[in-house]
């Protein structure tokens, strides 16, 4: 079978409205962003918008998506002219779509100068990036602030530079990471980023499972071609961004592709945080402890489909400030029901000691400052505790990938089957809890309760209980 590639493109005859191919020129496309973490997400989020940009007809938002490490996507893709299968899937059906967005591809470890040849180059305008949370340090900021002394060097104004991790204020963060580095080398590089660049804060979500063989193969029998790097996503995508651009006129061009620009964007990243990532990892601990593989397979349990709608409505939602909360906490859990996504509850685990303090612990602190139960989340916080044995209730063994992960398990095998010295280790990293919360009584007594019930008996038979102690 011939590969994807643009050559190819052109024998496929599609099927509206079930494969959609890219209606504009490729090539040349010239390059207008330059995407930092290359991967599913990006693919299926932004690409997917700046695609559409590209059909209305405006060259400038060609992509050079930038891959931190890891080669293999980028030289896959590559070798395809940047083109790939994502299969979108929801209650409505499957349909397909080949984006064209991505001009080109590369590897900031193996390539930097051309990573900061074209943050430097005239037809740049923006700078998105897909990081993830553990990625917001020297090596980054190094990154950026070498490209943005070479396009101040060139006499070229500056970017709109959009993080669209999430990260509480990501734009905010950003730009201090960015002044920081640029403020211990070149004082006046900082004044420069700060006067020309923008960092707008954004909120993106898309539900985006790491590819599997079964897209590919799935993306062979649609196209008739080989995609090597097909992937899946589901219907449902917002993209909401502060209004704060170099260049004004990308707040409609934005709009028209369906994105939601905004002045204030705090309500959305809070909502999407804590409702969703929130309860993301919870059903993913709860779910790599039981021995279920994705989260479609969670929620269809009972007492989890119980457990996240009761932790969004009574201990979530009364903190937030987006409009029809109710509803988006029911799309929520249709999304989560989605059977074509398979996503892996070992994947969303991942990090977690970096993903708490981002989806729980505000939550938590807002919660008893105010003298509010915390109860399911001191139960989902126990489950974390449990998951750090790195085996599920059935005895099987599974890898922990987390930075502090190699520490983390040694702290819960140091004191396996103790749940108050287990608590009073791993709640005391102020990384993760912050500094006041292992310090008060009624979290870490709430804490310990749960993890004694569970070391007793499973999370099964605790999350039972815990149902059965709360109102309905
Ligand atoms: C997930 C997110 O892996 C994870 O931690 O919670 O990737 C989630 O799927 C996206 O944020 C959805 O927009």
């Amino acid at each position: 079978m011939r590969a994807l590639s643009q050559a190819s493109l052109a024998t496929l005859t599609p099927s509206p409205p079930s494969l959609q191919l890219p209606q504009y020129q490729r090539s040349p496309l010239p390059i207008g962003l330059v995407h930092l973490g290359l991967g599913a997400f990006h693919r299926a989020h932004q690409a997917v918008v700046f695609d559409a940009l590209l059909g209305q007809g405006d060259p400038r938002w060609g992509v050079l998506g930038v891959a931190m490490r890891s080669t293999e996507l980028a030289d896959a893709l590559a070798a395809q002219d940047g083109l790939y299968a994502l299969q979108i899937a929801n209650a409505e059906g499957r349909r397909w779509q080949v984006v064209g967005a991505l001009s080109q591809t590369c590897v900031a470890a193996r390539e930097p100068g051309q990573v900061v040849a074209a943050i430097a180059a005239p037809s740049t305008r923006w700078i998105t990036l897909t990081v993830t949370e553990k990625a917001y340090g020297p090596e980054l900021a190094t990154l950026l602030v070498q490209g943005l002394a070479a396009r101040q060097a060139a006499g070229l104004g500056g970017l709109t530079i959009a993080s669209c991790d999430n990260l509480t204020g990501n734009g905010h963060k950003l730009r201090q990471l960015c002044l920081d580095a640029a403020e211990k080398t070149d004082p006046a590089l900082a004044q420069w980023i700060d006067r020309q660049c923008r960092f707008p804060n954004s909120m993106v979500d898309r539900i985006v499972p790491a590819a599997t063989a079964q897209h590919r193969a799935d993306a062979a029998q649609v196209l008739g071609l080989e995609d090597a790097c097909a992937l899946g996503t589901e219907g449902f995508w917002e993209w909401v961004i502060e209004d704060n651009f170099v260049d004004p006129q990308d707040a409609a061009l934005l709009a028209s592709a369906g994105v939601q620009v905004v002045q204030e964007v705090l309500p959305f990243e809070e909502a999407k945080l804590r409702m969703l990532n929130g309860s993301h990892t919870a059903i993913a601990l709860m779910g790599a402890v039981m021995g279920l593989p994705t989260v479609s397979d969670c929620v269809a349990q009972p007492d989890i489909h119980w457990f996240v709608h009761h932790l969004m409505t009574e201990v979530v939602m009364p903190q937030l400030q987006r409009p029809g909360l109710p509803a988006y906490r029911d799309a929520l859990l249709a999304r989560f029901a989605n059977p074509d996504l398979r996503h892996k509850v070992h994947q969303i685990a991942s990090d977690s000691s970096l993903k708490i303090p981002l989806r729980w612990l505000p939550t938590i602190q807002a919660r008893l400052a105010a003298g509010a139960p915390v109860e399911p989340l001191a139960f989902a916080s126990a489950v974390w505790l449990r998951y750090l044995l790195a085996e599920d209730d059935a005895g099987q063994p599974y890898a922990i990938s987390d930075p502090m992960g190699a520490m983390l398990q040694a702290l819960a095998q140091q004191h396996r089957g103790d749940a108050a010295a287990t608590v009073q280790a791993v709640l005391a990293l102020p990384s993760v809890w912050g500094a006041d919360l292992p310090r008060n009584p009624q979290w870490t007594a709430r804490v310990t309760h749960w993890l004694q019930r569970i070391q007793t008996g499973s999370v099964t038979a605790a999350l039972a209980e815990l149902r059965s102690s709360l109102p309905s």
